[in-house]
């Protein structure tokens, strides 16, 4: 296993949309493992193969107190519905930075597990919210995107300019 490199805001490649897994094989078990290892050492709840540069739809999911409880989707495919909810969201791509989203409380979702069966579940609260957050990265689309220009802009400024302090 191994730990991999996070993109971060604005770094262009975090806008590539997946493509569908075709096959869940050796190599997409890899990943698994190298996105799980880099989730827990971040640490994080959730993490988008799209954040360590692989244009995949894999994401990996971790709530729980003791990261022994990992949720492994395979090209998952989402239905929302129920009220709307605000959460202030963070995210490995946009260090140090939490503010208010809003999105659907509920989600539907169908996907294939580590194992390439198919497979379906429901999420709320917290889950839920993570389970959409991921599937944004899928599609290129970061929590940022649902703030303001002006928001949007400032969090740009400061993470180029501690990027630029880090290199
Ligand atoms: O670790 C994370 N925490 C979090 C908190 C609120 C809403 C979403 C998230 S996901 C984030 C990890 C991450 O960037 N996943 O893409
Ligand atoms: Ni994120």
């Amino acid at each position: 296993m191994a730990i991999l490199n996070i993109l971060k805001f604005p770094d262009p490649r975090l806008r590539t949309r997946a493509e569908p897994v075709a096959a869940v094989d050796a190599a997409i078990d890899r990943l698994v493992g190298d996105l799980l290892e880099t989730l827990y050492q971040a640490p994080g709840i959730g993490l988008a193969a799209s954040q360590v540069n692989v244009h995949k739809r894999v994401i990996v999911l971790d709530l729980s107190e003791a990261k022994d409880d990992p949720l492994v989707l395979i090209n998952p495919q989402l239905e929302l519905s129920g009220e709307l909810v605000e959460t202030d969201e963070g995210c490995l791509s946009v260090p140090g930075f939490y503010e208010p989203v809003t999105r659907r409380a509920h989600t539907s979702v169908k996907a294939l597990d580590r194992q390439g069966k198919p497979f379906s579940m429901q999420a709320d609260g917290l889950l839920s919210v993570c389970i959409q957050h991921e599937c944004d990265h899928l599609e290129g689309k970061l929590f940022v995107d649902y703030l303001s220009n002006l928001k949007r802009t400032r969090i740009q400024k400061k993470l180029l300019k501690s990027q630029r302090a880090d290199a």
